[in-house]
């Protein structure tokens, strides 16, 4: 029997992975996805979802449904490769590319000639040329850039949507695909205009690696500046949300907002990968990640001191992932305040609630925690209320039930200086700092 030929196949099932398989899917492309947990592959092919994101479900259902969309575990022949696999920080600041070796280890025996190859997932400057190259070491009979029947196409299209907004703007937002050769740019330009409405733009390889960077770093520059705010007017004793409040009003100024530290696998991680490739001149981007890292500590000295004489007292952390509204702890600072919480408030009870985890995350297990509590057993038992995500669900928290209790708002979403908070008055006796 001939083998099927795929028109893409996705390596990588994850938070960028299914939904690009699943958008080419729905678009009526014959979609292989591919991954190597086996709890993912059956989930997949059962039409569901293995995490949180919003819309999601039905898109791939509805693919899995059609017959657009297969998930196995070995690479198939296609015509178009997508890889999305993560590239996490590894020892020293540099990216780990063992998935992305592994991902073109398995796809290379499957090419046959005309092929393109994108790689979506982050990466350092120069890691398409060098997957290239490494294509090559694999299949010396094939080519990168004489054209002819044996000529592969190797592109960088870095993903840039946004967790909770992944389907929207999977579609809407403008796109970079940067190729070895203009060719293959032109050709991926071809592939992604049938999920993308956005604009196309195109350029070399490694300034494109260079661009998904240096978007995530602007961001993660900016939440410092935030972050270190919220510190200095601590120390000046001044609402730091008032200020930027009242700072934005200028039409040229956009601060963001602090919060407890900045967590994702994203932009936690891929400014380092500039610092390693120019480290020489990468002062202010190191120094910005440093200030968020610093956050989640800042934090949990604050709830130490909170409760200097109030020896095994109880204290209740609302929110565990990232950010707010979804499931995803990876990174997350919340995880690492509620070690250090358990680390130096040895007799304290520590109530973790987060209504869209479903278990702890095996590094809290680990340090003894029990389970996730209910919102509102966890703040009537607690001395000291933490707020860590801006959750929808916490925003609905009946504020009375603060009253008398040490509370610590990390994102301002109980402060009553929002304006849009006008429902946020704290009862007397509660007390809040940001
Ligand atoms: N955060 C703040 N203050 C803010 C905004 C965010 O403390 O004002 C924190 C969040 O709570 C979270 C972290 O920063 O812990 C990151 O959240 P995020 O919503 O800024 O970004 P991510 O990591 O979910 O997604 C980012 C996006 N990049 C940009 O907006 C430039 C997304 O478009 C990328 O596709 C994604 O990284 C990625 O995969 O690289």
């Amino acid at each position: 029997m001939d083998e099927t030929i795929f028109d893409v196949a996705v390596i990588g099932l994850g938070y960028i992975g299914l939904p690009t398989a699943a958008s080419f899917a729905a678009k009526g492309k014959l979609v292989a996805g591919v991954d190597v947990k086996q709890s993912t592959i059956d989930a997949v092919n059962r039409g569901e979802v293995p995490f949180v994101e919003p819309d999601m479900g039905v898109v791939v259902s509805g693919a899995v449904s059609l017959g657009n969309l297969v998930a196995m575990a070995t690479v198939p022949a296609a015509d178009a490769y997508i890889i999305a696999v993560p590239t996490p920080l590894a020892e020293g600041n540099g990216a780990d590319l063992s998935y992305l070796r592994s991902a073109v280890e398995a796809l290379a025996p499957k090419l046959r000639g005309g092929e393109l190859v994108v790689l979506e997932s982050t990466s350092p400057p120069g890691t398409t040329e060098r997957l290239g190259a490494y294509l090559l070491e694999l299949r010396p009979d094939l080519t990168l850039d004489t054209p002819g029947p044996n000529q592969v196409h190797v592109v960088h299209s870095p993903e840039r949507v946004l967790p909770g907004r992944i389907m929207i703007e999977m579609v809407t937002n403008d796109r970079v695909i940067g190729g070895l050769t203009e060719e293959g740019a032109q050709l991926a330009k071809r592939l992604y205009e049938v999920i993308c409405q956005g604009e196309i733009l195109l350029t070399d390889a490694t300034t494109a690696e260079m661009t998904k960077l240096v978007e995530n770093t602007f961001r993660d520059v900016n939440i410092a500046f935030a972050n270190e705010l919220s510190l200095i007017c601590e120390n000046l004793g001044i609402d730091v949300w008032k200020l930027i409040e009242l700072a934005n009003h200028h039409p040229r100024v956009n601060v963001l907002r602090p919060g407890p530290g900045v967590g994702g696998h994203c932009i936690a991680v891929d400014p380092w990968f500039i610092v390693d490739a120019v480290p020489e001149h990468s002062g202010l981007i190191r120094t910005a990640r440093e200030v968020n890292d610093s956050k989640p500590h800042h934090v949990v000295r604050q709830a130490v001191q909170s409760l200097a004489d109030q020896p095994g007292a109880t204290v209740a952390v609302l929110g565990l992932a990232f950010k707010a509204n979804i499931d995803d702890v990876r990174e997350s600072p919340s995880v690492t305040i509620v070690q250090e919480l358990v680390r130096q408030l040895p007799e304290s009870t520590i109530l973790v609630v987060d209504p869209n985890v479903e278990e702890l995350p095996a590094g809290l297990a680990a340090v003894g925690l029990a389970g996730l509590h209910d919102m509102e057993e966890a703040v009537a038992a607690a001395d000291l209320v933490m707020l860590l995500v801006d959750h929808d669900e916490f925003l609905t928290l009946d504020l009375q039930s603060l009253e008398g209790k040490n509370v610590i708002d990390t994102k301002g979403i109980w402060n009553q200086h929002e304006p849009d908070a006008s429902r946020l008055h704290l009862p007397a006796g509660a007390s809040v700092s940001g």
